[in-house]
């Protein structure tokens, strides 16, 4: 037992083995809102101050995993969601990789799929992040008139050019080297 802040509490360091599934246990000097002498830094897919919290599965394809939301988000909302955990909007460099993302949803969501955010904006005028000149624009788009692009579920999932203030799914990527 250890007199802390006051209170009498069990004060657990990295000796006691927080951390779960893996996680490495870093010692820290506690402080008033963190009353522990660890913290974890997690493994691959987990997350939670002693890693004890599974992120829903990555799916793998080619030397990255991918990701669809549970929820849905602005553009800038989405990007900071996938960063949180490691892991960043996904770009599409290949049909390959764009048909595997479509199949991904159409399966997920047996065949009603909803509109998902990528990791593709507009820098100017009609010219956007894409890798390696990569696109897969719905008819008659892009507009240009909007900064960011998701796979639009009224197009067959399809690139469209939006406003990035919409709700929608997004997907993230963690890409290995
Ligand atoms: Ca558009």
């Amino acid at each position: 037992m250890t007199r802390f802040f006051g209170v009498w509490s069990q004060l657990r360091t990295c000796k006691d083995r927080p951390c779960r599934h893996g996680g490495h246990c870093i010692e820290k000097t506690p402080d008033l809102r963190d009353s522990n002498g660890f913290r974890c830094d997690c493994g691959f897919g987990f997350s939670g101050p002693t890693c004890e919290m599974p992120i829903p599965p990555y799916v793998p394809f080619g030397n990255s995993f991918f990701k669809l939301s549970d929820s849905k988000m602005m553009w800038n909302q989405s990007k900071a969601a996938c960063e949180e955990e490691g892991a960043h909007l996904a770009v599409v460099p290949d049909s390959a990789t764009n048909d595997f993302l479509k199949h991904l949803i159409n399966t997920t969501y047996e065949g009603f799929p909803s509109s998902h955010w990528i990791g593709v904006k507009r820098l100017k005028e009609c010219n956007y992040t894409t890798i390696h000149g990569f696109t897969d624009w719905a008819p008659g788009q892009p507009v240009c008139n909007y900064d960011c692009v998701h796979l639009w579920s009224a197009s067959n999932l399809m690139w469209d050019d939006t406003d990035c203030k919409h709700l929608f799914n997004y997907i993230c990527e963690i890409t290995f080297f």
